[in-house]
């Protein structure tokens, strides 16, 4: 679904603000109707906002089920005869949508935005009641997975085997948009140079096409002059003496598609693209056919009170600190970010690793938080129905975002199982079906420390190799000199097996911001500091090693557990964002990068 947007034929209408807020305690509002009248509640909640940290209540942080969103909505005066329509940028983790009486769209998977077109519902200047049921729950089935069991208090309570919270709610925003009725549905653009010749392959999907329509398309450059026209609903666009999207110069094209009939405009909708190719060739990880090095995190949608709404100043701010790092890239780990954070990153020439939420499809997790392995591929556990939701959480994602220039490698899942068998059989057509949604770009996911080379069975599918480790934290703990050694002899059987380009993926150790130590003890600041320095050795010897993203950027809630202190705090930055000591040893390693960077962007702009 494209991203709504203002245009010549379009209007959009922001629709985040506070809400009346209901908790479904019994679960009964289904059944009765709280969506068919006024909600029952003193209650009231922001949108976007996680609800979990926003009120006193235990029962409201950690409810379990539904919760209820209500507010009523006008129609502008002026849509008369446009089609209406609804779009939530996302609902953790399911949503049901009511406009008055009626269910108009339902859906599974807290990351990715969904609508409805309600014109026949509504009336252009009249309100109608607008009413969001939004629902937690994690099982076997969902992506991410989840258990919920029966707790002592007459709850329900829900487990996982990820360490990030669940917030809950509507944390992105939600919009009203008008569309013409002979519309653009879908637009693909793919890009390829040669020399100084940019190519751009464009696909449309219309919907309300008549068949008279006429489509004319335009490129613009990021000085409005227009470099490219064409016709028709698909084809080539050559761009002359064309500046390419690069890691930190993310240079920006407009596509400007117009539908005329009988030569009225009928729609227009302008999308954003960059001209540059991602291959892997060998061990190295190109970009415009240059060898491309990661620098940056592993982050989370994660801020006090707000929980994992997004913010935009909040957005920016992060950014300006990723900036000040030097780092070039991050992993939307562990679930697809708002879209305002990818098109920051396609502005700013951010490199992305696109991560779909399967997060914790490994039972293994059991064994190491108590209560022993049990199978990860098997009915009711990592089954049928779960590779159902993951196919689509893929679909989704590439759907929604093809065509960012920022995204260079789709992650299709977070530390699954990759050593029991089931495994290939699951992820062999999973693999498959991310090549064929997206041909253009390579494609991975991300290794666990118990998947060593010589167990892993998935590898061979992937076009590289993104390891997580923890030598040093969770192995080794406090032992440096043996990691360095685990750490090394590993990599090198990886590039002995495997032959692809390596991205560390997340290296990193629980530091409490103030807490130092001469002797480099664990859970200090210059064990944290040491620990990374002994990895980047490392990764300097290995010569696959493309890429390197610290485990954390920032702390982040998680559930509560006896190895977590009020969250995770492997962050380089504490949750309210203030450096640990580490963050000036990245700053150091990487803003050599950051300085070859700049020069880059200045010779680009003299060019
Ligand atoms: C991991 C997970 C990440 C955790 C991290 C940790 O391997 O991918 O979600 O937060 O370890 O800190 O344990």
């Amino acid at each position: 679904m494209l991203k709504p947007q203002n245009s010549p034929t379009r209007e959009l209408v922001n629709l985040d603000g506070l809400y009346a807020f209901r908790v479904d305690h019994e679960g009964s509002g289904h059944a009765e109707k709280w969506f068919a009248e006024r909600l029952s509640t003193e209650l009231e909640m922001g949108v976007p906002g996680s609800y979990n940290d926003v009120f006193t209540e235990p029962e409201i942080r950690d409810h379990v089920g539904w919760v209820w969103y209500q507010r009523e909505i006008r129609i502008p005066r002026g849509w008369n005869g446009q089609r209406v329509n609804l779009r939530l940028d996302s609902a953790t983790h399911e949503g049901n949508v009511y406009v008055n009486d009626t269910l108009v769209v339902s859906h599974v998977g807290g990351y990715m935005p969904f609508g409805a077109d309600i014109t026949d519902l509504v009336t252009a200047g009249e309100t109608f009641r607008l009413t969001i049921a939004v629902n937690n729950t994690l099982t076997q089935a969902t992506i991410p997975p989840g258990k919920v069991e029966a707790g002592a208090n007459g709850r329900d309570k829900q487990t996982y085997l990820h360490d990030f919270y669940n917030y809950s709610g509507l944390h992105r925003s939600l919009w009203l948009y008008s569309t013409p009725e002979t519309t653009l549905d879908d637009v693909t653009i793919v890009t390829d140079f040669a020399g100084t010749a940019g190519t751009v392959d464009y696909t449309l999907e219309l919907a309300g096409a008549t068949g008279t329509e006429e489509v004319r398309l335009t490129v613009l450059d990021a000085d409005d002059n227009e470099v490219a026209a064409g016709t028709g609903t698909s084809g080539r666009l050559d761009i002359p003496n064309v500046t390419l999207w690069k890691p930190g110069a993310g240079y920006l094209y407009r596509l400007l598609v117009e539908i005329h009939r009988a030569g009225e405009l009928v729609d227009s909708y302008t999308e954003n693209f960059g001209v540059r190719t991602v291959a892997v060739d060998g061990n190295r990880f190109l970009i415009n056919g240059e060898p491309f090095k990661f620098t940056g995190f592993g982050m989370h949608e994660d801020h006090i009170t707000i929980g994992k709404a997004h913010n935009n100043t909040l957005m920016v701010a992060d950014f300006n600190l990723l900036a000040w790092t030097g780092a070039n890239s991050f992993r939307t780990s562990h679930y697809p970010y708002a879209e305002e954070v990818m098109d920051y990153a396609d502005r700013h020439g951010l490199v992305v690793i696109n991560e779909t939420a399967a997060v914790g499809l490994n039972n293994m997790f059991g064994a190491v938080f108590g209560g022993g392995p049990t199978p990860t591929y098997a009915e009711g556990a990592v089954d049928a129905a779960t590779a159902a939701n993951h196919r689509q959480a893929i679909e989704e994602l590439i759907r929604r975002d093809k065509n960012r220039p920022s995204v260079a490698i789709w992650s299709i899942a977070n530390e699954p199982n990759a050593q029991e068998e089931g495994a290939r059989a699951y992820f062999e057509p999973l693999a498959t079906l991310a090549r064929e949604l997206d041909p253009t770009r390579p494609i991975g996911y991300v290794n666990v420390m118990f998947d060593t080379p010589d167990k892993s069975t998935i590898d061979d599918l992937f076009d590289v190799l993104m390891l997580n480790r923890y030598y040093g934290w969770y192995l080794q703990t406090g032992d440096l000199e043996a990691a360095e050694q685990a750490l090394e002899a590993e990599l090198r059987a990886w590039e002995a097996k495997h032959g692809k380009p390596m991205i560390m993926t997340e290296y990193g150790a629980d530091t409490m911001a103030g807490n130092h130590s001469m002797v480099s003890a664990p859970w200090s600041e210059e064990y944290q500091a040491d620990f990374l320095r002994m990895y980047h050795r490392v990764f300097d010897r290995v010569e696959s090693m493309v890429g390197e993203h610290v485990w954390n950027f920032a702390d982040f809630q998680t559930s509560v557990g006896i190895m977590r202190v009020d969250g995770n705090k492997k962050g380089v930055f504490t949750r309210d964002r203030k450096p640990k000591a580490a963050a000036f040893v990245l700053r150091e390693r990487w803003s050599q990068n950051a300085e070859s960077l700049e020069r880059e962007l200045v010779q680009s702009l003299r060019a």
